[in-house]
């Protein structure tokens, strides 16, 4: 959204050196890719240039088209030793292959196959007893299944010997794209599909939300064979029906009409978007907001407009209650909040122009951002109307890794929502801009730290009991009060800025550029 930067975007996670000539590799990257001593990895296309329609297999899916391109990637990821000595060419593959074939067992000639394998790395699979694809499938389903890449990846450098990083994601790559083309077809999506998790990534009006979404978790090696995005319907609320209504407009143009009307609307795509996307293979869901941002932040914040009136309110808390608790979907493992000043939003909101977003002021986004943060960060109010929220259990703080350690909360107390008691957050400082272009390291800490959190949420969801029974160690309980209407407010004080200011997660995060 604000600050959408062109989508050379896959290629962000080349160094600098190559990040220069992006335009140029984007245009002859799979042709770089089957040149040797190039790498790969690195420069592999944007999704919207890889090939397509060649076959269905994973090779064809990896973006070169076809089985043989696969192979050339293969072949070209230990390039350098394949050169013939003084032409700079290399000898046609399959010579190279049968040579290598001579050289270790006859069974181990597919892994060949694998781009990233050549006859080095053939050598080291096989002297560590991988002999065929078929082990290393079973090697990923077994460890590394519903996991970050990035653990696979490791494990293939550190305990196999692959030197070249990008060999070993190549590896990982084709290996997970072949077992996730396997489950397709046999009745274990179910299984995958209970071993989803699904995250929820909040933030005021403009914070970078879509951004955030686009830029770190589709384009990190950390997270985009991890996730699958769930963008907001936002096009489904600016065209409706055949006479391509746009309720955003309307509900910005006359608030006090259509608040109802939108936010039910909102409700109502949320829960067909999670239809929709309730399938997916892979192991984490990344939704931009949930059905709880709409009833904790925004209904809230209509309500204190009196732009949605008594009995209106009445009516939409009717229906959420039992329809959100009918549909188990709705409700995440997690949340992101993504958090920045109001001021910085506004900001955001006038460079991006959205056209429905004319009259929204700073005013409002004041009063979104204390909602949001009311809900989602923890308070140090007493008495009534505070909202609770713990730190995680001391017992389940070992099981955080350090770098998210102080930014994940649990949501609790008598009256939220009881579908998202105890659901943990991490708070993600999004207050600085960041060029996303040029801060690759930025970018990867975020991606990073998701994963981390990701890894945290789904042990704890594998490992339930442990946390009930020490749940009463959690610290700084407390309990929020309903307010007129039956709404959640927040009247206790947070946090002092400088404790937040300790969320300031990634302190390298200097060079940041301004708008
Ligand atoms: P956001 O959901 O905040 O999406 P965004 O595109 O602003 O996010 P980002 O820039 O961080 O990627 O809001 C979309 C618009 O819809 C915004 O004008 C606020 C409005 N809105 C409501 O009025 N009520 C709601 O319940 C929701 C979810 C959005």
């Amino acid at each position: 959204m604000h600050r959408l930067i062109p989508r050379a975007a896959s290629f962000l996670d080349a160094p600098p050196l190559l990040s220069t000539h992006l335009p140029a590799l984007r245009l002859v990257g799979p042709l770089l890719a089957a040149r040797p001593g190039r790498n790969p990895s690195r420069l592999r296309p944007p999704p919207w240039l890889r090939c397509g329609g060649a076959g269905s297999g994973p090779g064809a899916r990896r973006g070169f088209c076809s089985l043989d391109a696969a192979k050339r990637r293969g072949d070209d990821t230990e390039g350098e030793e394949q050169r013939i000595a003084g032409g700079g060419e290399s000898r046609p593959v399959l010579d190279r292959r049968q040579r290598s074939r001579g050289d270790v067992a006859m069974g181990s000639g597919e892994l060949l196959a694998i781009p990233g394998v050549g006859p080095r790395n053939l050598k080291k699979l096989v002297d560590k007893g991988f002999d065929g694809v078929a082990q290393l499938k079973q090697l990923y389903r077994d460890k590394f299944f519903g996991k970050s890449s990035e653990k696979m990846v490791e494990f293939l450098q550190s305990s196999i010997g692959i030197i070249h990083k990008n060999h070993a994601e190549s590896i990982t790559l084709f290996i997970k794209e072949s077992v996730d083309e396997e489950l397709k077809g046999t009745d274990t999506p179910k299984v995958s599909n209970n071993k989803r998790l699904t995250f929820c990534v909040e933030g005021n009006i403009s914070v970078g939300k879509t951004t955030f979404l686009q830029r770190i978790a589709n384009e990190t090696i950390e997270l985009r064979d991890l996730v699958e995005i769930v963008p907001e319907p936002i096009a489904k609320w600016q065209d409706v029906g055949p006479d391509h209504f746009n309720i955003l407009d309307a509900f910005y143009a006359e608030p006090q009409r259509y608040a109802y009307t939108f936010q039910n609307y909102v409700f109502v795509t949320r829960v067909m978007q999670e239809k929709e996307s309730s399938s997916g293979m892979k192991p984490l869901r990344l939704m931009e907001r949930s059905v709880f941002s709409d009833r904790m932040v925004f209904v809230r914040a209509v309500h204190e407009a009196n732009w949605m009136n008594e009995m209106e309110i009445s009516i939409y808390d009717s229906w959420f209650d039992p329809v959100v608790s009918s549909l188990p979907g709705l409700i995440p493992d997690g949340f992101i909040y993504l958090r920045a000043s109001p001021d910085t939003c506004h900001k955001r909101m006038m460079v991006r122009k959205r056209s429905e977003e004319g009259g929204v002021t700073l005013d409002y986004l004041r009063g979104l951002h204390e909602k949001h943060e009311s809900w989602l960060l923890p308070s140090k109010g007493q008495g009534s109307g505070v909202l609770s929220i713990s730190q995680v259990p001391v017992h389940m703080e070992g099981s955080l890794p350090p770098d998210i350690r102080d930014r994940v909360f649990y949501l609790e107390g008598d009256h939220m929502h009881s579908s998202i008691q105890k659901v943990p957050a991490l708070v993600l400082n999004c207050e600085h801009d960041i060029d996303f272009n040029k801060d690759i390291e930025a970018k990867r800490q975020y991606a990073r730290q998701v994963a981390e959190f990701f890894e945290f949420v789904k042990k704890k969801k594998e490992d339930p009991s442990a946390e009930s029974s020490n749940s009463d160690k959690s610290t700084n309980k407390q309990i929020m009060l309903p307010h007129r209407g039956s709404l959640w407010v927040s009247e206790g004080s947070h946090l002092p800025e400088s404790a937040l200011n300790s969320l300031n997660f990634i302190r390298a995060m200097s060079s940041f550029l301004s708008a």
